[in-house]
């Protein structure tokens, strides 16, 4: 008898669901080890967010270069992205050459929706069923489902009634919308929202947006990448590398040392001017310590902001419905933008606040509200998604003795390292609940790296599972809730709270430590011997 000889003979070493940007890397670091791997993903093509958030204006909010991959020199001396923040069909189109280049298509199924994952205790093997019944059985799964996945409508009545067209903005079609000339209604002023209101303003005949809480809005100061800086990029692509993996954020930015309410009015205000003109997430990550901490110095930046909007939108009761009134700057991931303000100065754009102006209904040609009624060609819903649990939960996921996972998260999602949850044996996510904040890409490549060493331990070792001791999950719970504790996002009503979902637990959904302490956390499990995993 061999090592491995209880391991139970199953289709596949691995099923991984989802072929977005993380589960492209899982993938690609399974198939290094020379397992057997199937990724099953529900769309048509590869890509993930940049296969199905095809809309118009949709693009990085972080550099280009800091969202890619980093694990080939080669990739990196191929490929060089054309704007600091690129656009989607570029994202998909690196996706896709990712794919190619490294010879993972044929691991990948197409069209191949999951709708069940289910444990057997008998052979310690997952049955993973797809929308068309197709079954795989595999000793592994990892989830790649990513977090802003599970896209929402509101619940307005009489949308099936609606006799123009709709999309939402993550479910966008292959085919052209052609938004010329056509009275528009876009519901939701998140990133989402955003973008595709600056774009398609400038052509359509009119427009309609409809905001139920505005955002502070800071310019995305896009620009093209020449190709000598494209050449020290790739020179120095080991040390950026580096440098997002040590901070906070995964990103390139560093805040400054000193603080906002220690400086004098003149300082504070040239600091903030520059920010403004500065590209990406520097209000966010590069501004004076204290202002997304304390209250006092985020009112001085929210004053800044408002203003900022006042200057740029003419009329002054709009001006003050863009204003964000029940959060401060950075309680949210903010949107960025690039002519935004200016959209609502157009004669033929209006906005809605639901606030005062609710919706009443949609009718078949257009949405009353209770001060009106707007006739429209199209409706564009850019209302986000179920974030972070939501693809879970649209997934059958039974564990030991059928436990659903969505039982076992009743009381909000409970993870050890955000990687693995008790009960649901040699199941391992990546991007899931209690394990990013910021840089996706950055944070679930550790995670992609920590399951592939995890796997190839057991299978060194010989062991068929790998559980989490519910001790383990309830110290990572406490811990991924307690770095957000006495922060401004504690109070923060967003996505990443599950709040934009009615009747949703209102539950902290992300990890706020930061990504130097995650890895650390990642590389102390490891280097203990898995200090909370039970093999067998
Ligand atoms: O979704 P959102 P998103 N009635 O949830 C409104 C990333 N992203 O797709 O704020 C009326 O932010 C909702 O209102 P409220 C980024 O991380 C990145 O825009 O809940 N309105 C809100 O205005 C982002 O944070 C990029 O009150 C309703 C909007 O719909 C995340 O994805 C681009 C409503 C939803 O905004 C999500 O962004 C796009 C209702 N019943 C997305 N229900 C980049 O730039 C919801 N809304 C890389």
């Amino acid at each position: 008898m061999t090592r491995n000889d209880h391991i139970a003979e199953a289709d596949y070493d691995v099923v991984v669901v989802g072929a977005g940007i993380s589960g492209i890397y899982q993938l690609y670091r399974l198939t290094e080890l020379g397992l057997r791997v199937r990724l099953l993903e529900a769309g048509s093509g590869v890509g993930g967010t940049w296969y199905w958030n095809r809309y118009p204006g949709c693009r990085f909010d972080l550099e280009s270069y800091s969202y890619g991959y980093f694990f080939s020199q080669e990739l990196l001396d191929e490929w060089t992205w054309s704007e600091e923040y690129a656009s989607q069909p570029e994202t998909e189109r690196y996706l896709n050459l990712v794919v190619d280049k490294f010879g993972l298509r044929e691991n990948i199924q197409l069209n191949a929706r999951v709708t069940a994952m289910v444990f057997d205790d008998a052979t310690s093997t997952w049955a993973t069923t797809t929308e068309d019944g197709t079954r795989l059985r595999s000793t592994y799964v990892i989830t790649a489902v990513g977090i802003l996945s599970a896209p929402i409508y509101p619940p307005f009545p009489g949308r099936e009634d609606f006799r123009g067209e709709t999309h939402h903005t993550a479910l966008w079609p292959h085919s052209e919308v052609d938004f010329r000339g056509k009275r528009v209604a876009v519901v939701g002023t998140g990133s989402s929202g955003v973008q595709i209101v600056q774009t398609v303003a400038p052509v359509v005949k009119s427009m309609v947006v409809l905001q139920r809480t505005p955002n502070w809005c800071t310019p995305l100061n896009n620009g093209k990448i020449s190709s000598e800086k494209a050449a020290e990029l790739r020179r120095g692509a080991g040390e950026l590398h580096e440098r997002l993996l040590s901070s906070p954020g995964g990103t390139q930015y560093q805040a400054r040392g000193e603080r906002a309410v220690d400086v004098s009015p003149e300082q504070r205000l040239a600091v903030f001017e520059e920010l403004y003109e500065a590209p990406g997430m520097s209000m966010v990550h590069a501004n004076f310590s204290d202002v997304t901490r304390d209250k006092e110095a985020n009112d001085l930046l929210n004053q800044f902001l408002a203003d900022k909007i006042r200057e740029r939108v003419k009329d002054p009761e709009t001006a003050e419905r863009l204003i964000p009134k029940d959060h401060g700057f950075g309680q949210k991931r903010p949107p960025l933008e690039i002519d935004y303000y200016e959209a609502f100065n157009q004669d033929n754009v209006r906005l809605v606040a639901t606030g005062e102006d609710p919706v009443e209904r949609i009718t078949e040609t257009g949405i009353r509200t209770s001060e009106g009624f707007h006739e429209v060609d199209m409706i564009v819903f850019a209302t986000g998604f179920e974030a972070v649990t939501g693809s879970f939960h649209r997934i059958d996921i039974r564990g030991h003795d059928g436990v659903q996972l969505r039982e076992h998260w009743a009381g909000g999602p409970r993870t050890h390292l955000g990687i693995q949850t008790a009960g649901f044996p040699n199941l391992f996510m990546v991007g899931g609940p209690q394990s990013t904040t910021g840089n996706i890409p950055r944070y679930t490549e550790v995670q992609a790296d920590w399951v592939t060493a995890c796997i190839r331990h057991m299978r060194e070792q010989g062991f068929a599972r790998a559980e989490v001791t519910p001790e383990a999950e309830d110290g990572w719970s406490d811990l991924a809730y307690s770095t957000i504790k006495g922060t401004l996002q504690e109070s923060a009503s967003s996505w990443a709270w599950g709040t934009n979902v009615p009747g949703k637990r209102r539950t902290f959904l992300l990890y706020g430590g930061g990504l130097p302490r995650y890895r650390s956390e990642l590389d102390g499990v490891r280097d203990s011997g898995y200090q909370g995993v039970v093999f067998t």
